[in-house]
């Protein structure tokens, strides 16, 4: 049964700014999924990682690897993301923005183009429904399959940034941080922020990624992914953390998929505690709450335990993250209006 303080959590309208359809899965969903693929022979161990449990970053992109063989068609994408979109807003999310990398799958007739459109399709549909939150998109690009298919992604993205509706804002730029180097994605990513995409990028997310934030923080992103290596504690440098100060760039911090990827050797320890005691913008995000079992009420708990926040601390940070979104200003006005409304008298 929920306790006082986990209906706190609950009710705590949030914002959620870092979710990769594929990473946030359910267990439900996947129960279904690997029902109707049972000749895949994939069991749920293989799609999440448990409490408790830890696995290599290396691990985990194996995992994707799983996921991507369940959902590979127009009809699984359509489920999946709305289902991910209904569990969003049953867990007190209001705004939300998704990302995911377009694929095509020759068996299915998947093109990467409809993979996009099915997820606008899956967003317009909740909108149709009436699920109580604004989802918009990031459209992905893979840091592993190179400049060429960058370059595709980003036209894709910027195709659909002008017809959707204001559906697409932006490009995330993610995949397994080990494989490439950000300096091959510059004239895509460059392409994307003339086009007016905004960039959500995946930065330091491993300590080999030095030479690269300091390239790519250049440009600049809009928002950061992760950073987990960016302070001089962890390996980065004061340099990187000028830069991201000067620009003010919002930090996207996933503390589960950090610590169950082992990035980060503890809740404790996440540096969440270096930025938000520097007063620098940060929003607390699920990255894969599927994988990773979590869902964002638990990262707001699981902040507030390991670093001592007040509730009105807690509140502080789930409305800051409205400036931090890819939305027009009315929509951040709207979504100020709803905080306002939904605030208790008494934090
Ligand atoms: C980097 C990640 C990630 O795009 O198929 N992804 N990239 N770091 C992470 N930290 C754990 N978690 C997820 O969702 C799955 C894809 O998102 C990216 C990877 O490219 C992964 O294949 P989509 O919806």
């Amino acid at each position: 049964m929920d306790t006082e303080a986990d209906l706190f959590y609950r009710r705590l309208p949030k914002v959620e700014l870092h979710a990769h359809l594929n990473g946030s899965v359910s267990f439900e969903t996947m129960e279904k999924l690997i029902k109707q693929k049972l000749h895949l022979n994939i069991e749920h161990s293989m799609t999440a990682i448990r409490s408790g449990q830890r696995r290599t970053l290396d691990e985990c992109f194996q995992v994707f690897k799983v996921i991507h063989q369940l959902v590979d068609s127009e009809e699984d994408i359509l489920m999946v993301a709305k289902d991910v979109i209904q569990e969003f807003a049953a867990d007190g999310v209001k705004y939300l923005e998704l990302r995911s990398t377009p694929r095509e799958v020759t068996e299915t007739g998947l093109t990467k183009r409809r993979y996009v459109e099915t997820v606008l399709e899956a967003i317009r549909q909740s909108k149709e429904e009436e699920v109580d939150i604004d989802v918009r998109f990031l459209v992905a690009v893979d840091r592993r399959h190179g400049p060429e298919v960058a370059m595709e992604t980003v036209k894709l993205a910027e195709e659909f940034m002008l017809s959707s509706d204001g559906m697409v804002v932006g490009l995330d730029l993610s995949g397994d941080p080990t494989v490439g180097h950000g300096k091959d994605l510059l004239c895509a990513l460059q392409k994307a922020k003339n086009c007016g995409l905004k960039l959500a990028l995946h930065l330091s997310e491993v300590p080999s990624q030095k030479d690269e934030s300091e390239l790519l923080l250049n440009l600049p992103p809009d928002r950061i992914g992760h950073g987990t290596f960016l302070h001089p504690e962890a390996g980065g440098s004061d340099s990187l953390v000028d830069k991201v100060c000067k620009q003010n760039t919002p930090i996207e911090l996933c503390l589960t998929s950090n610590v169950k990827g082992q990035t980060v050797s503890s809740y404790n320890k996440h540096h969440f505690q270096y930025w938000y005691n520097r007063g620098h913008p940060c929003v607390l995000c699920t990255d894969d709450k599927g994988v990773f079992c979590t869902d964002l009420s638990q990262e707001y708990q699981l902040a507030a335990s390991a670093f001592g926040l007040s509730q009105e601390s807690v509140w502080g940070l789930s409305q800051q993250a409205i400036n931090f979104t890819f939305a027009p200003e009315p929509i951040k006005q709207r979504l100020e209006k709803k905080w306002a409304e939904l605030r208790p008298q008494v934090l």
